[in-house]
């Protein structure tokens, strides 16, 4: 089932296709001059898939105020029909992260069913301990898995199992778990002494997993906590999951370091001791901004994907990072952002496929500091557009996304099926 009309689509594609393949052509030329067959990259970029967190579709909001979107979807089976959209236009978002509670029914089936019908997958579960849901027992205010108070640590545990359980029923295979544990002021938290509740709590999930999951860890260095955080970094991160055990693994957001941190280099220390477990895509300038992925620092993403590539290409045991957004879209129309997010990381990851392995292997060992960088940036400045629009047109989605997407009026037609609740709190991801 299509939640867009595929004969639109398809009637802006053979609109584009002409100058699309006069590109494509071209491009291949250019690639096949150094060696590089344009058809395997291609079928590299049709392969890619990143799942879109279901959290993204809404619009999202800062501590101050939230500006609501016309026809935002109003329930996870509305996200899931702007998932729809987002895979018929991009081609490269098969799956979706949901998060509990947000995302909670009484019936998964019917959940499941729904997805299945547009062609979408279920991919890692986020739990939610950073906030009290209302009637709970025992607050979050201090933490959750690293709370003091073993009522409240229980029930974050507690939580961590319920959304295995989920997941389970949708066909997930991995819970992410970030906590919102932290300090505002020197000596208000013994440092071990968190940590070693945090493990203890961490511990209990762990026993709860299935044999063919994972746990993916992860870390933000600072907020909601303002001094300290208990999974402030990759160093606590890879250490609580080495102690939890080979299933447990790490995930990098890439807005939760601090600034002009070498992000790609911890990629790369993850990789070596087989505890990259996966990524939150986004761009930042100052803190944990959540822009789009690719809107600022491109190269950046580039060089991490430099390090995956690699990896792939030394055969790197245990490495199977999952793919997957995490941004706040507070002034565009959230599909239109993932739409272009997710094409950006697929972009990085075709450009990084481009760079001579063994060429720049052997600039290394010579010390050749500026043949090996011309290497990288060459591959970088490259323009790949045509190969991904190309995979994209083979595989039934827009070859021009945003142009096809912006005719279809989709926003127009479903706010008439989605008003708005004039009395909602108007809470989104903030
Ligand atoms: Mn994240």
């Amino acid at each position: 089932m299509k939640r867009l009309n595929a004969e639109l689509i398809e009637e802006h594609n053979q609109h584009e296709l002409a100058d699309l393949e006069r590109d494509y052509a071209a491009l291949g030329e250019k690639l096949s001059r150094n060696g590089i067959a344009i058809e395997k990259l291609t079928q590299a970029a049709a392969e890619f898939q990143i799942a879109v967190p279901s959290w993204g579709t809404g619009t999202g909001g800062t501590r101050f105020a939230r500006f609501p979107g016309e026809g935002e979807p109003r329930n996870i089976f509305e996200k899931i029909e702007d998932c729809a959209v987002i895979n018929e236009l991009s081609g490269c978002t098969d799956s979706i992260s949901p998060h509990f509670p947000w995302d909670w029914v009484s019936d998964f089936s019917e959940l499941k069913q729904a997805s299945d019908s547009y062609g979408l997958k279920w991919v890692s579960v986020n739990s939610n301990t950073f906030q009290d849901q209302p009637g709970q027992t025992a607050t979050y205010k201090y933490g959750s898995l690293s709370n003091t108070q073993k009522a409240s640590r229980e029930l974050a545990i507690q939580h961590n199992l319920d959304c295995i359980e989920y997941g389970k029923q949708l066909g997930a295979k991995s819970l992410t778990v970030w906590v919102g544990d932290g300090s505002n002021h020197p000596g208000q938290q013994h440092f071990q002494r968190a940590f070693e509740r945090y493990l203890a709590s961490a511990e209990e999930i762990y026993k709860g997993l299935p044999d063919d999951w994972e746990m993916h860890l992860e870390h933000k260095m600072f907020e909601p906590a303002f001094y300290s955080t208990v999974i402030q970094d990759w160093g606590s991160n890879i250490l609580a999951a080495m102690h939890l055990g080979p299933k447990c693994k790490s995930l990098v957001d890439l807005g939760h370091h601090a600034p002009n941190t070498n992000i790609e280099m911890i990629v790369s220390r993850l990789i070596q001791f087989k505890k990259l477990g996966g990524f939150h895509f986004n761009d930042s300038k100052y803190g944990d901004d959540d822009l789009d992925s690719g809107s600022l620092h491109p190269y950046q993403q580039f060089l991490i994907f430099n390090e995956l590539v690699d990896a792939d290409y030394r055969n790197q045991p245990e490495f199977n990072p999952a793919y997957m957004l995490d941004q706040s879209h507070n002034v565009t129309d959230p599909i239109e952002s993932l739409v272009n997010s997710a094409i950006e990381v697929q972009r990085s990851y075709i450009k990084a496929l481009i760079v001579d392995r063994e060429a720049l292997y052997s600039h290394q060992d010579a010390n050749d500091a500026m043949m090996a960088s011309c290497e990288l940036k060459n591959a970088f400045n490259l323009d790949v557009s045509p190969i991904l629009a190309m995979a994209r047109y083979r595989k039934g989605a827009a070859i021009e996304p945003l142009i096809s997407y912006r005719a279809a009026n989709y926003r127009k037609t479903t706010s008439k099926a989605r008003p708005r609740d004039p009395n909602a709190s108007g809470s989104g991801i903030v």
